[in-house]
């Protein structure tokens, strides 16, 4: 049997047809749009590309407008080691910019970020950056307050099979999404998030979905929270406990530290404003009635906290997550099954999956002989102020000073906010090397372009800790016009700078996939069981893990004896005052869990402002599959939907199927309307992902495809993590009654001698 798999699916391959695997219950809508995608010719990168600017030394002002003209591999080689030659010599490695972030896809071999790293750290190294797009906020707090790594924030999460047998009241911040749950990076073989919703609700309980949108948890009952509130929602459910005198003090003496400080935050001894439901009520727009009742019902219930990734993605997003935690420490359950404290239910597939955990290998990426790194979403930041001084998780750092970007396996003109702002930052680089298979919008702001495989033009192995399967993912065309496998790639990089054979330690792409499967057999047979021989899983394609599933309660020694058990914490407790970060001295993240006004707010928002949900697509990952069947059929008039309250849609005098236009001082985009009467009336939502295109209409920059990230705004969440803040921005919206502009990104850039 021949399989392949993504990001967001597995697959059987049959004869020119992707089948769902017969035992996932419930196959992602995104692959439905993956063959089209890959097989656009419009889309794909044919061969290597030089921009016309940059051989004439324009400093990077092309960048985005010009036309290109075709290399041969060799030429491309060799002007891409020249360049790296030339910036490591004048200005050192650090000068290279390797972030490159990204989800690149599935398959542990051609993994594209790892085959980067590994080729650049061979030849002196590059700046990197850490943390993710997805929960940067948590990456950096988690470990002070709650001792968890990145790895932890999948692995220790409560079981959600657990919630569905234990909760009975289960509070779902930014709800438990099936669109999200679509997805699992480095592959997945079943879609199966609701069942344990259903089977809480059948035995009576309660499941409250708090959020701007109903459908973020369907059958759920609906808080409609005003988004970027919920850390003052999360204070006033905390001061009614302790006011009721409900609070678990046992709990809160013998497992946090710094409660004394955080209670009297709390009831308003220390700032005089008791955080209490009548306090929170305006700021939420919740009735202050129904927070006293939710109240008592959580410290009545064995109840859940569950926070998604979202909302950590906005100003002060550390506050929400920890006044969640804060919360679930009051009610004291944390420890005991189905109850406490959870985070990203939903927001990938493998949260909460109970899962056996098993360390896979993967391939070497080497050692990185250049320390500086930023986080990941101060790019722009970095680009437009080299040297400037930034703080970051208690340091006080400053921005390196980058002259070549490489970029493989990610989409920065997708995936950053204030592209219009990235934009100028762009061009500051002297050189921009991008390597993908289609041409994205960071493809088309490149000098040299390299065009890469898809997983249907290479065979790859799908291994990953948070699937319970392993399948052979096999070719199923020839690559299209000359795209290479990144490996391949950097190989032949490599060999001008004389490291190819300690690139490819001498094997070629089916040596590493042996190699690879050999270390998994190890790596078995320590856990118990034993992988078939290398050819054997070629052939049958998918080898399931014994015994895969294990049910996690998180925190769980700990709570049961927490001097035995402590947490890699400052006091070896959860830390409701934590004195490191209070020591940081930071006005936008204090030492506990506090309100904080964010940067843009429908609290201080003028007449006809309305809040942008920018989240996830459903239709593709990210700005992946855009051009596929799935994606371009859910369009409207060519343009991404834009979601609209009937009533408020009608206020604007906008019926289903228009054409508006999204603006604030950032930026304008163009989008077609849907009706949604699960949304709240003063948002819009607009998902991620369609291609950037912004041109010159009427005198005025405007993107006319719909992507939101011409209105978010780049600011990090703050001085402590300095992640991104997607879910803030204000907008304002419009009919748009001019000429609908066409799309340039449905054709690649302007080729010397192809025709237009
Ligand atoms: N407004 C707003 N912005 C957001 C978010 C939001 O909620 N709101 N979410 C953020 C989040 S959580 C994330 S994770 C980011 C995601 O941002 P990205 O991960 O950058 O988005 P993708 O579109 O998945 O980009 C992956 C790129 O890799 C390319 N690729 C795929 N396979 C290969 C390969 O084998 N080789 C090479 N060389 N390239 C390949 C694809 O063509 C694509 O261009 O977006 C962030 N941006
Ligand atoms: N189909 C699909 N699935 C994906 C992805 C994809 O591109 N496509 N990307 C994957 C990736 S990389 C990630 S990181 C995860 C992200 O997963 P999430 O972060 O969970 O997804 P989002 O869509 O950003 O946000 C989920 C919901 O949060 C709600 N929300 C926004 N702001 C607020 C607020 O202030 N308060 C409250 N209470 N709710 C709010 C919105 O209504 C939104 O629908 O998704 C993954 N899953
Ligand atoms: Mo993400």
């Amino acid at each position: 049997m021949k399989y392949t798999a993504a990001h967001w699916g597995a697959y059987r391959i049959e004869g020119d047809a992707l089948r769902p695997l017969d035992d996932d219950p419930r196959p992602s809508r995104i692959g439905r749009g993956w063959l089209s995608a890959a097989r656009d010719r419009n889309s794909r990168i044919l061969a290597p590309m030089v921009r016309d600017g940059w051989l004439d030394g324009d400093d990077g002002k092309g960048r985005g407008r010009d036309g290109y003209r075709e290399m041969t591999w060799d030429e491309a080689n060799a002007l891409v080691a020249r360049e790296i030659r030339c910036v490591r010599k004048a200005h050192g490695n650090q000068a290279i910019f390797g972030g490159s972030y990204g989800w690149a896809s599935a398959g542990r071999f051609h993994h594209a970020q790892s085959q980067m790293r590994r080729f650049l750290n061979l030849v002196g190294g590059f700046t990197a950056s850490h943390e993710t797009y997805s929960h940067a906020a948590a990456e950096v707090l988690f470990p002070h307050i709650l001792g968890l790594s990145n790895r932890g924030m999948f692995d220790a999460m409560t079981s959600l099979s657990l919630v569905g047998k234990h909760c009975d009241l289960l509070l779902a911040f930014g709800g438990i999404s099936e669109r999200t749950a679509q997805v699992a990076s480095s592959g997945v073989t079943r879609h199966d998030i609701g069942g344990p919703l259903a089977q809480m609700q059948a035995r009576g309980g309660r499941v409250v979905n708090v959020s701007p949108r109903g459908s973020d948890l369907p059958g759920a009952e609906w808080l409609s929270i005003r988004p970027g509130t919920d850390a003052a929602l999360l204070l006033a459910l905390s001061h009614e406990v302790v006011a009721a005198g409900r609070a678990d003090e046992d709990f809160l003496t013998t497992r946090t530290s710094g409660w004394p400080a955080w209670r009297a935050y709390l009831l308003g001894e220390t700032d005089g404003q008791a955080k209490s439901a009548d306090w929170a009520a305006p700021l939420c727009d919740l009735p202050a009635e129904d927070i006293r009742a939710l109240a008592r019902a959580l410290s009545d219930s064995r109840s859940m906290i569950a926070v998604n990734w979202g909302l950590q993605r906005a100003d002060h997003g550390e506050q929400v997550i920890w006044a969640a935690l804060g919360l679930a420490c009051i009610l004291g359950q944390i420890g005991q099954p189905g109850t406490g404290f959870g985070f990203g239910y939903g927001s990938t597939t493998p949260v909460g999956r109970p899962m056996r955990w098993i360390g896979w290998p993967s391939v070497s990426q080497g050692q990185n002989p250049v320390t500086e790194a930023i986080p990941v979403a101060r790019i722009a930041d970095m680009l437009l102020n080299p040297g400037g001084a930034y703080r970051f998780n208690g340091e006080e750092r400053s921005y390196p000073d980058i002259r070549l970007v490489y970029w493989c396996g990610g989409n920065p003109f997708h995936h950053h906010q204030d592209l219009i702002r990235l934009e100028q930052a762009w061009i500051r680089p002297e050189t921009v090397i991008v390597q993908d298979h289609s041409w994205t919008a960071t493809a088309r702001r490149a000098d040299i372009v390299l065009p890469a495989t898809t997983p249907f033009e290479r065979d790859d192995l799908m291994i990953n800790r948070r699937d319970p399967s392993l399948l052979y993912m096999s070719k199923m065309q020839e690559p299209m016009g000359q795209a290479r496998d990144d490996h391949e790639i950097f190989r032949g990089i490599a060999r001008h700078f004389g490291v190819e054979e300690a690139f490819t330690e001498g094997r070629d792409a089916e040596g590493w996939l042996r190699h690879l499967w050999a270390r998994a057999q190890g790596v078995a047979q320590e856990a118990g069981f034993a992988l078939p021989a290398f050819e054997t899983f070629r052939d049958e394609g998918r080898f399931d893990v014994p015994d895969a599933f294990d049910e996690t309660v998180a925190f769980e020694g700990f709570v049961a004896d927490p001097e035995a058990h402590p947490l890699n914490t400052e006091s070896g407790r959860i830390t409701l005052h934590n004195q490191t970060i209070a020591g940081f001295g930071l006005e936008d993240c204090p030492g506990h869990p506090s309100w904080l006004m964010p940067a843009e707010s429908l609290l201080t928002a003028e007449a006809g402002e309305l809040h942008l949900i920018s989240g996830q697509p459903d239709t593709r990952l990210h700005s992946q599959n855009d051009r596929g069947s799935e994606a371009q059929g859910d369009k409207i008039g060519g343009r991404e939907p834009a979601a609209l309250h009937p009533e408020t849609a009608a206020r604007h005098g906008l019926a289903a199927g228009d054409i508006l236009r999204l603006w604030n001082a950032r930026g304008a985009c163009l989008a077609g309307l849907r009706l949604d009467p699960l949304l709240r009336r003063d948002c819009v939502a607009l998902a991620t992902g369609a291609w950037f295109d912004p041109q010159e209409v009427g005198g005025d920059r405007l993107e006319v495809h719909g992507n939101p990230n011409v209105l978010t705004l780049d600011k990090g969440c703050s001085e402590l993590s300095q992640g991104n803040i997607a879910h803030t921005a204000l907008v304002r919206v419009e009919k748009w009654t001019g000429p609908l502009p066409a799309l340039s990104v449905d054709r690649p850039p302007r080729i010397a001698g192809r025709a237009e």
